[in-house]
């Protein structure tokens, strides 16, 4: 142990603040009586005090299944062989100076420190001047960065957890916060508030939906419609901020127009919800007091992802609900989404929300740096570089902080690019199943074993201290980049001997930008950038779009797998055949994804049920399935099994978890979603994908 006790917790994106005691790590479960405690820090402004399950289990997931060496194999059908890091170095080394920067592709996470991916974002973009790198938030933030910077010109949130406190409207549109940002659900649950009302647009009865006083149970996809409706009945009946909209807006006649569209009557039977709900919506939009809306998967992994996050934005700028009076606020998924958006960790971006198309933008970082010629076209993103793989265009891929073996959409054809690529990855956990398809393995350290920053949903960084001892002969991902560029030659680019010297120059490359954090200390952490309001000024609001206001759209409806003019026409059940549902998913409250630590924690396995689908009791009644039967649900070309669990969910949908590891189901629900992305922010459209279901095996209760 050494160190002070805090950090962030490394899981999602509410950025708890957590600390240690200073007990011994223990080897097995018994982290809950034993005397090392992790638990929520008082003083954080983004949980105080509070913590969930998945933090409080923390320390069960550190020592078990850890890498422990780099390493090898030439071919994928050999076992690895352990080798040192001078040995490991020397292979990768060789192997990127005979490749040209296009074969090259990184492919990074949200789970990294600030000073991590700001050091891989240099090595691709400003050492091998390529723009061949992407993060999971591709899957996850992509259409939110999006649709904000269509919106207000800035990915920045406008707005902070203190804007819970006072509100009496909470929206929840594609969120399971109750599940997915627990402490923050948990905040809100406590305001004091008698008029409180939470609103859960879902096509499952989620936990926030059951936790909710309304549960809107809208058809998969739709949601651009739905929110269209409520903005047309909110302009029928005046009910809209007319000196807002004028004085700080522009584009208002278009988004109307195409809410026009779509009045009420054709919303319901389009979205599969009561005219009467809609009513509601605009009631709440033109009265309440202050409307936060929260959105995450549900909007963004769509192929109307961005659309969906304008339609929601529309509403609060139609009705001025910025600041005082309510916040769209996207909930970021990963620890660090944010402080990816801060480095530029996406194709495009550069550090200090810069980006590589913007010649003025690329001096500037080009300069402090001391590089020339930053390319200043956006690379590939994650799903196009896998079609890049197979048309061995890109021939080396650099996985870091990510699971791609289970997590990318079209897994069957994932598995044959990572089965071809030459693969290197950087990873804790000697059971991840990407490390299957790996040539070289680097050993790495994690939360809190190393120290650095993160930055949560709205925009506090928290410093980590470090509070535990790394297993011997790891290293954090900034100092395997570090060294890897020092061997190739770049000690001038990569000097670095101490992740603070990062620190300091990432700082610098943020000065006078919107989230500068140039006089930061890490002593002043946790500190949140920008002002509360993001883009509130002395005078009114002021956006970073190029005129200064904020911008509605048109937006547009688009769905996939369905014949459109069949839904307008006779709505959603009627494009499905008897046996075809559209499969939904999400995540577990218990499990982080692909399960690498969570997985590790037996309190937390053994609440789980076998791999499961939620199904409507009617709908499988038609296809003889009873509860706790086999079923298996495929797409034509590849097919799942799960267990069948009934539950209050829109006729003709079924869920399923998307994380499980091959070691919990040999059927990866990833196999069934296909690689179509949003034309705008290019996130794969994650959550939506007719499928035909049938029973697979009749089980007794007996054989569980
Ligand atoms: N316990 C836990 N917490 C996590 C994570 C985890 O793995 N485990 N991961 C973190 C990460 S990276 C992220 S991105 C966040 C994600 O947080 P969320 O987005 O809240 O999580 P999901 O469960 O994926 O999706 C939310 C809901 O969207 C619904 N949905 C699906 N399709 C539609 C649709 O078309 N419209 C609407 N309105 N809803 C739809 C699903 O039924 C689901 O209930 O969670 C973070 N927190
Ligand atoms: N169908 C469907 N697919 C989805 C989603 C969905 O909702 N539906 N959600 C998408 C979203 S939002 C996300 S964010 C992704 C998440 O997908 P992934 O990022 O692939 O999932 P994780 O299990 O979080 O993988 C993180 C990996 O990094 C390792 N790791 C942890 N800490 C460190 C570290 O400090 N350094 C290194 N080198 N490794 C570390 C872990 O052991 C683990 O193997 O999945 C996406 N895929
Ligand atoms: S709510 Fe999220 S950040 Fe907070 S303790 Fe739980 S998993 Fe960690
Ligand atoms: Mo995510």
């Amino acid at each position: 142990m050494k160190g002070e006790n805090t950090f962030q917790c490394p899981y999602c994106g509410v950025g708890c603040g957590l600390y240690t005691n200073k007990g011994e790590v223990p080897l097995d479960d018994e982290v809950i009586s034993s005397d090392l405690k992790v638990r929520g820090l008082k003083n954080h402004p983004a949980n105080k005090g509070l913590i969930c399950l998945k933090g409080v289990t923390l320390p069960i997931t550190w020592k078990k299944n850890r890498l422990d060496s780099p390493l090898y194999r030439k071919n994928k059908n050999e076992a690895f062989k352990r080798i040192s890091w001078e040995e490991a170095y020397e292979i990768i080394t060789d192997k990127l100076s005979k490749l040209s920067s296009e074969e090259i592709y990184f492919y990074i996470s949200g789970q990294l420190l600030t000073e991590e991916s700001y050091v891989i974002n240099k090595f691709a973009k400003g050492l091998l001047k390529t723009n061949n790198i992407d993060a999971n938030s591709r899957l996850c933030m992509a259409s939110a960065v999006v649709a904000y910077k269509m919106a207000f010109g800035s990915d920045g949130p406008p707005c902070s957890y203190d804007d819970i406190e006072d509100a009496d409207v909470f929206l929840f549109v594609g969120s399971n916060a109750a599940v997915a940002h627990p402490v923050l659900f948990n905040r809100i649950q406590r305001v004091k508030n008698p008029n409180k009302v939470l609103i859960t647009i879902d096509p499952i009865e989620s936990e926030t939906a059951k936790k909710s006083h309304l549960h809107i149970r809208i058809n998969a996809g739709t949601d651009t419609v739905l929110l269209n409706a409520v903005l047309y009945l909110l302009y029928k009946s005046g009910r809209i901020d007319k000196e807002f909209i004028n004085l700080y807006t522009e584009g208002f006649e278009q988004a109307i127009e195409e809410a026009k569209k779509y009045p009420p009557s054709l919303a319901a039977k389009i979205c599969g919800v009561k005219e009467r709900d809609i009513e509601l919506l605009a009631y709440l939009f033109a009265s309440a007091k202050k409307l936060i809306s929260f959105w995450s998967m549900g909007l963004n992994q769509s192929l109307n992802g961005v659309m969906k996050n304008l339609a929601l934005i529309n509403l609060h700028l139609a009705t001025g609900r910025l600041g005082e009076k309510g916040c769209p606020f996207s909930l970021t998924g990963q620890p660090n989404a944010m402080g990816g958006r801060e480095v530029g960790y996406l194709t495009n971006g550069l550090p200090g929300y810069r980006d590589v198309r913007i010649e003025e933008e690329r001096r500037d970082i080009e300069q402090l740096w001391g590089v020339n010629g930053i390319n200043n076209i956006p690379g590939p993103t994650i799903t196009e570089a896998i079609d890049l793989i197979l048309d061995e265009k890109i021939k080396l891929l650099w996985v870091v902080g990510t699971n791609p073996a289970i997590t990318l959409p079209e897994l069957g054809k994932v598995w044959k690019a990572l089965e071809k690529v030459f693969l290197v990855v950087n990873e804790a956990y000697s059971d991840a199943d990407t490390l299957k398809f790996a040539n070289i393995v680097f050993p790495a350290q994690i939360v809190p074993e190393k120290e650095g920053i993160m930055t949560g949903s709205d925009r506090t960084i928290t410093f980590i201290h470090s509070q535990i001892e790394p297993p011997p002969n790891t290293k954090p991902d900034w100092l395997i980049f570090t060294e890897v560029a020092q061997r190739m030659g770049a000690k001038d680019l990569f000097p670095y001997t101490d992740r603070k010297e990062i620190f300091e120059e990432f700082k610098k490359t943020t000065k006078g930008r919107l989230c500068d954090i140039s006089t930061f200390e890490e002593k002043d952490l946790p500190k949140r950038w920008g002002r509360r309001w993001l883009y509130q000024t002395e005078n009114g609001w002021k956006f970073k779009t190029p005129s200064g206001k904020a911008k509605f759209y048109a937006a547009t409806f688009d769905i996939a797998d369905i014949d459109k003019n069949l839904l307008k026409e006779e709505g959603f059940e009627a494009t499905l055949k008897e046996d075809e549902f559209i499969l939904i998913n999400g995540r577990l409250k218990n499990h982080w994804h692909t399960m690498t630590k969570t997985g590790k924690v037996d309190i937390l396995l053994k609440q789980e049920l076998p791999p499961f689908a939620i199904i409507h009791p009617k709908d499988a009644d038609k296809l003889n399935i009873d509860e706790w039967d086999l079923i298996e649900i495929s797409d034509g070309e590849n097919s799942i099994v799960r267990v069948a669990i009934f539950g209050k969910i829109q006729r003709r949908h079924i869920w399923t978890y998307f994380g499980y590891p091959l070691w919990y189901s040999e059927t990866s629900t990833n196999l069934l979603y296909k690689d179509r992305v949003d034309p705008y922010s290019k996130e794969p459209d994650l959550k939506f994908r007719k499928v035909k279901v049938k029973l697979h095996k009749k089980v007794k209760l007996e054989e569980y």
